[in-house]
């Protein structure tokens, strides 16, 4: 590798950004990489159980306590942002099961997106200087991708711990290349947040028990993304209509609340039908038609039956009759999990329909979690049907029932 002047080294920095920005990433910035700044914060989190099920956190935490540990002489971390932000769909008119997806993952995957294109990045900045050696990461390495994006002046942390920029939010993805050639490095922002805690106040299933800190095993995206087994009971209510991911947190923020500005990336927009996809005609997915509809898309990372899963649980959220027949159908799926949270549904629905179809139901499951499941739900129905019970006294009236408060985004940007 050569050797660089202060100048060279201005000169090399002003290049490499220019080139990153022509690609598509901004905002743009470079840190020295020196051991993460947070690295304490970070194993205590992961001593407070915070990290939920998520193995991988826990795994490689000596490379991930320092980028000299996978890139030997490592010297930059240059970061880079990707925005991913969506136009707001008009609502639609119809009165079909709806749920919602997190911006984020509506169109392609952007880890497929954002390493071909950072590698491409690192194959021009090697024509400069062949001997620089690098190491690209989008999302999946062991590296604190915010600690290291902030230090670069990419954005300060929120209080629901999202990196936001001053002009562009904070509806944009992070990724990096270590380098082993300096830079000139950028200096972190100022945060912003002040007073504010609409965040905190915002999220239905209060997983920000202090500003800058979140509990994964609370977090909507958590529970609908990465748990791989049963919603516990207390969130599923809370849940909402979220089927994979959450964007409460971010929509509620004021840096985020001005026109979208939407992607430019035509992969990362929204595919047709994810902006308000049709709860029913998930819960009815076979492998085949989950594999051919999310193929190249985040989406397939909850595999099919943790995403009728969630579907089952918006369904019960919506608390409508017409839904009883595909959650019945859902209660003879493959999957235990599948299974048990079509029952909770139907016993959140209740009324003599989804009572009949969780009996039959009960008289030949095999699986005692499921068998459990639908005792519960029968139980439910018993007490919220009965005289005095939270349904009983509305059967007069339309068979719908109430979501939680929380349920549903507190603000009008809420759906979009
Ligand atoms: C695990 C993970 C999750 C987990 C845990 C999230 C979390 N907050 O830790 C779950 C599944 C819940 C999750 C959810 C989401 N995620 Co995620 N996730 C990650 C991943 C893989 C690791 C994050 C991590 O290490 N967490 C552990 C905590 C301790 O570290 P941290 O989040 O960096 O927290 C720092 C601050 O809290 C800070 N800090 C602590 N105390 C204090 C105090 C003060 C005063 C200050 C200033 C700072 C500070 O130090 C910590 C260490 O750096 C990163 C990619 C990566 N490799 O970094 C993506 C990543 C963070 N996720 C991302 C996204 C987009 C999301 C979602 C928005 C997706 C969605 N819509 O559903 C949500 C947001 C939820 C939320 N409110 O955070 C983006 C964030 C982009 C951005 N602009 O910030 C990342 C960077 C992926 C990417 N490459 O783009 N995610
Ligand atoms: S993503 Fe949703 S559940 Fe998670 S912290 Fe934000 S508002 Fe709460
Ligand atoms: S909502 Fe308020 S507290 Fe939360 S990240 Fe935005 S500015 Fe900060």
């Amino acid at each position: 590798m050569a050797t660089y002047s202060e100048n060279d080294k201005r000169k090399l920095t002003a290049q490499i950004k220019h080139k990153a920005r022509g690609m598509g990433f901004s905002p743009v910035g470079v840190a020295p990489a020196g051991p993460p700044e947070h690295w304490g914060f970070y194993l205590d989190w992961l001593s407070k159980g915070y990290a939920g099920q998520m193995e991988y956190l826990v795994r490689n935490l000596d490379r991930r306590s320092h980028p000299g540990k996978v890139l030997p002489g490592a010297r930059t971390v240059l970061c880079v942002g990707m925005n991913y932000d969506q136009e707001r769909g008009a609502e639609p008119a119809d009165e079909r099961p709806r749920g919602r997806i997190s911006r984020y993952a509506r169109g392609d995957d952007y880890h497929d997106l954002m390493n071909a294109r950072l590698k491409r990045l690192l194959g021009w900045i090697q024509t400069l200087d062949p001997g620089v050696k690098g190491r690209v990461y989008v999302d999946t390495g062991p590296v604190l991708e915010r600690d290291f994006a902030a230090r670069a002046g990419l954005g300060w942390f929120g209080k629901h711990t999202n990196l936001i920029h001053k002009r562009k939010g904070s509806w944009f993805f992070l990724g990096e290349i270590l380098l082993t050639v300096p830079l000139v490095y950028d200096r972190p922002v100022a945060d912003h947040c002040g007073t504010c805690t609409l965040c905190m106040d915002a999220c239905p299933t209060d997983a920000i028990p202090q500003p800058y800190v979140l509990d994964s095993n609370r977090c909507i995206s958590y529970l609908t993304i990465e748990l791989k087994g049963a919603i516990p009971r207390p969130y599923r209510e809370k849940m909402g209509d979220w089927i994979y991911g959450c964007d409460i947190c971010q929509e509620v923020c004021p840096w985020n609340r001005k026109q979208a500005r939407p992607t430019a990336e035509p992969s990362l927009k929204a595919r047709a039908g994810l902006d308000a996809p049709e709860l029913d005609e998930l819960l009815s997915m076979d492998q085949t038609a989950f594999s051919r509809r999310f193929r190249g898309s985040p989406i397939k990372r909850a595999r099919r039956r943790g995403l009728l899963r969630n579907a089952a649980v918006a369904l019960g959220n919506r608390g409508t009759a017409v839904d009883i027949p595909v959650l019945t159908a859902a209660l003879s799926d493959g999957e235990p999990l599948v299974r048990s949270h079509a029952a909770w549904a139907l016993g959140r629905i209740g009324g003599p329909d989804a009572r009949r179809a969780l009996s039959e139901a009960a008289g030949s499951e095999t699986d005692e979690t499921v068998r459990e499941e639908i005792g519960m739900a029968l139980d439910e129905i018993d007490v919220a049907d009965g005289p005095g019970g939270r349904r009983g006294r509305k059967r007069e009236g339309p068979e719908t029932s109430k979501p939680d408060k929380h349920s549903r985004v507190p603000h009008a940007a809420s759906r979009h």
